[in-house]
């Protein structure tokens, strides 16, 4: 079993997010944020874990295998599209996905690659908005962290 976590923590927006891996499963993502305006906000892997200039040296979306932006359960994605969260009247995200296409090893990792909460709903390449297939058009980055390895237990 593979453990990694992100710690965010903006001005607004904090909370953390873990990761882990059972050999080559699907990656367990759990966790909650809050701080957050009510609904969706778009939640993605970013591909560079270079916050030096905030959550926008963080760079685009993890894309290993040259796709255009999509949802998570669609073929054409992102390997860091994970899709959107949902924030309830108290602000609050529960995150309790699974995903298939990162991993915590190999050529699809994220570890060291930052995870990012957007502004706004990602439209998972829908919208007809000319930044739909690259960003899902989810509006500025709210709140980012490093995901490290984390203790096994
Ligand atoms: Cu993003
Ligand atoms: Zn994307």
């Amino acid at each position: 079993m593979v453990k990694a976590v992100a710690v965010l923590k903006s001005e607004a927006v904090n909370g953390t997010v873990y990761f882990s891996q059972e050999g080559n499963n699907p990656v367990q993502v759990n966790g909650s944020l809050k701080g957050l305006k009510e609904g969706q906000h778009g939640f993605h892997i970013h591909e560079f874990g270079d916050n030096t200039n905030g959550c926008i040296s963080a760079g685009p979306h993890f894309n290993p295998n040259e796709k255009e932006h999509g949802g998570p359960t669609d073929e054409e994605r992102h390997a860091g599209d994970l899709g959107n969260i949902q924030a309830n009247a108290d602000g609050v995200a529960t995150i309790n996905m699974t995903d298939k296409q990162i991993s915590l090893s190999g050529a699809n990792s994220i570890i060291g690659r930052t995870v990012v909460v957007h502004a706004d709903p990602d439209d998972l390449g829908k919208g007809g908005h000319e930044l739909s297939k690259t960003t899902g058009n989810a509006g500025g980055r709210l709140a980012c962290a490093v995901i490290g390895l984390a203790q096994p237990n």
